[in-house]
């Protein structure tokens, strides 16, 4: 009977002491910084957080930046994506891919756009329906001819 006191004071002695180790991967990152972990399994390139507006580098050959039509709402968002060359001109030469989906509930929207379209002045434009209310990840992957070279990810609250 003792023995079997000690084994549960042990176990559960070792898993309070597992849940409060300062150097947990899980405790140690913030949340959107694990959501880049489980992008980043499924790519072979290390996934970028991006920012609304912001100036975002690819390489030395291209840059890019990202904007919302509209602010985003539920119901249809068109997310605009102006990719540049060195020069700092509108560039249609990349491939870009898109999925997007609810991380709190993975797999229940996921939505897969293989070729965003361009319009007449070079500028992507992806549609994005958010069916509902609640966080949102939008995963953009370029590509040069078959390559991937760059994914950035977009954690967004509908
Ligand atoms: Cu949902």
């Amino acid at each position: 009977m003792n023995k079997i006191f000690y084994t549960v004071l042990l176990a559960v002695g070792f898993a309070t002491y597992v849940h409060a180790c300062p150097t947990c991967e899980k405790h140690k990152h913030p949340a959107a910084q694990q959501k880049i972990t489980e992008v980043h399994a499924k790519n072979s390139v290390q996934p970028t957080l991006l920012k609304e507006g912001q100036k975002i580098i690819i390489n030395d050959s291209y840059s890019f930046k990202y904007n919302f039509a509209e602010k985003p709402k539920m119901g249809q968002s068109v997310l605009k994506i102006q990719v540049l060359d060195a020069n700092g001109k509108t560039s249609s030469n990349l491939k870009i891919s898109a999925t997007y989906d609810m991380p709190s509930m993975r797999g229940h929207h996921a939505t897969k756009v293989d070729l965003i379209q361009k319009n007449k002045k070079g500028v992507y434009l992806l549609p994005v329906n958010f069916v509902m209310q609640g966080d949102w990840e939008i995963v953009l992957t370029f590509k040069d001819t078959d390559k991937n070279i760059f994914v950035g990810v977009i954690n967004l609250e509908i």
